[in-house]
């Protein structure tokens, strides 16, 4: 991509209406536009991080068995009233009426439609286990929208929707959940602790949620710190194992980590003092099981082996897709800007050109341009004619881990310049050579998606 044909309307000065610094820099590098309160544009660059997350989460969604598919935005009342929620919800769901005095909601979550597409559609033990989920754009109409993405009214979702004939089974489920969410949040450069957590108006006891240190977190949390010290990593693990699922759920789940809502202080007080920690968290996923629940409400039943009918047991499985951007930014900035993970970057190098008109700096950016795309990687050029600093603090502000800067001085001794963002070492390269580097840095952060 050329960024002279690019659209990125970088602000030079730092909006007020942004608290916090993740909203600030998404506002300054061009990626958002607030549209109305807590609803946004997601301008060019912002869209491109969010594909990427969205295709980080369905590649580790699909590798755990899980099966994609979408529902509505819209939905009728009438299923949420068979499950008690229409009233339940309160006032955070948004309720609409169409021309023939239907009444309507915006979705804020999806367990009531699957359910009901589920007891249309299966009767019998052999079709379970079944786990479907999607990723949607859902409606919460918070009373306090703020932080940018972090909280707001509209948001992209994953929701992922699990039916098993025991709660036995649900539980296994419940742990594939866990182990596939580690994965993600790594692969995304993000260390996400499952904590202890309440079921809101989702209703179940048993839950976890996934967060985020950052001291601009909305969560207070208490934890023993060493399970900041327990990283996934690219081990190998079968999702049809119970075993195995249950293994990592006990690595991860059983020294002390809980939210506000679950605090105990007489189990805290169990942590040895010095590992004891009271922090901040972004929420950036939740689990759930809920047994029969909604299969109660709903009538979603299937026949056992036995011939007998019996509820299915459920749980729901969330990931707060668009919120992901903005928690991202708050573990990754400096005072210069954002500093993508490879995992998510936007694009995976920047291209600046010292002297824009000189022949040859234009045909080896140019030709460094072909070299990566033909590597199946996304260079972003800045062929503007521009001073190098201000081309530097773009660079720097939209946070690509990696800039490749090419000037007539360095093409004269055969070299251009490598930077890396996150340390701001640079070194002296062939192209080609720069170009290998790059293939090798992004051989394990390929995102393809679905
Ligand atoms: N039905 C369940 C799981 S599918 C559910 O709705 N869970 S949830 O309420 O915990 O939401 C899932 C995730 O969405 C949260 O962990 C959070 O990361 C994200 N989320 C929730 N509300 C908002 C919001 N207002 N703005 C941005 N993200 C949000």
């Amino acid at each position: 991509m050329r960024l002279s044909r690019y659209f990125l309307p970088v602000l030079k000065e730092t909006p007020s209406e942004a608290q916090i610094v993740s909203h600030r820099l998404m506002l300054r590098a061009g990626m958002i536009k607030q549209s109305s309160a807590g609803i946004y544009s997601w301008l060019p660059l912002g869209f491109k991080v969010l594909r990427k997350i969205e295709n980080i989460v369905h590649e580790e969604q699909v590798r755990a068995g899980h099966i994609p598919m979408q529902m509505p935005t819209l939905q009728s009342a009438d299923l949420w009233r068979e499950s008690g929620r229409y009233d339940a919800y309160g006032e955070e769901m948004l309720r609409i009426t169409d021309r023939h005095d239907r009444d309507m909601l915006y979705t804020p979550t999806a367990e009531e439609l699957i359910t009901d597409i589920f007891r249309s559609n299966v009767s019998s033990y052999k079709d379970l286990p079944l786990t479907m989920y999607q990723i949607q754009w859902k409606f919460r109409d918070e009373i306090r929208p703020r932080f940018g993405v972090m909280r707001g009214r509209e948001f992209y979702m994953k929701d992922g929707y699990n039916f098993d004939l025991s709660k036995e089974d649900a539980l296994h489920a419940y742990n594939r959940h866990l182990v596939s969410y580690l994965r993600t949040y790594e692969r995304m450069g993000l260390q996400a602790i499952p904590m202890r957590a309440d079921g809101g108006p989702i209703g179940g006891d048993y839950t976890h949620e996934f967060l985020v240190l950052a001291e601009t977190g909305e969560s207070e949390v208490f934890y023993d710190s060493a399970v900041t010290d327990l990283t996934f990593g690219d081990r190998e693990i079968d999702y049809d194992s119970v075993e195995q699922c249950q293994g990592v759920l006990e690595e991860f789940t059983t020294k002390y980590a809980r939210t506000d809502e679950t605090h105990d202080e007489a189990l805290f007080n169990e942590v040895p003092e010095e590992r004891r920690r009271t922090a901040r968290g972004i929420e950036v996923g939740q689990i759930f099981y809920f047994g029969t629940k909604y299969s109660d409400a709903l009538g979603a039943q299937v026949q056992t082996a036995e011939g007998e009918k019996v509820s299915v047991h459920m749980g729901s499985h969330g990931i707060g897709v668009s919120r992901l951007l903005g928690a991202i930014i708050e573990a990754s900035h400096d005072d210069n800007g954002i500093i993508w993970p490879e995992g998510v970057t936007p694009f995976h190098a920047g291209i600046v050109n010292l002297k824009q008109g000189d022949a040859e700096a234009d045909a080896a950016c140019e030709a460094l341009e072909k070299a990566l795309e033909a590597a199946g990687l996304e260079p972003l050029y800045d062929d503007r004619k521009e001073r190098a600093g201000g081309k530097f603090a773009t660079m720097d502000l939209i946070g690509l881990p990696w800039r490749i800067t090419v000037g007539p001085r360095g093409l004269k001794n055969g070299v251009v310049e490598l930077t890396s963002r996150r340390t701001g070492e640079s070194e002296e390269l062939a192209p080609e050579a720069a170009v290998a580097k790059l293939i090798e840095i992004y051989a394990d952060h390929r995102v393809t998606g679905i």
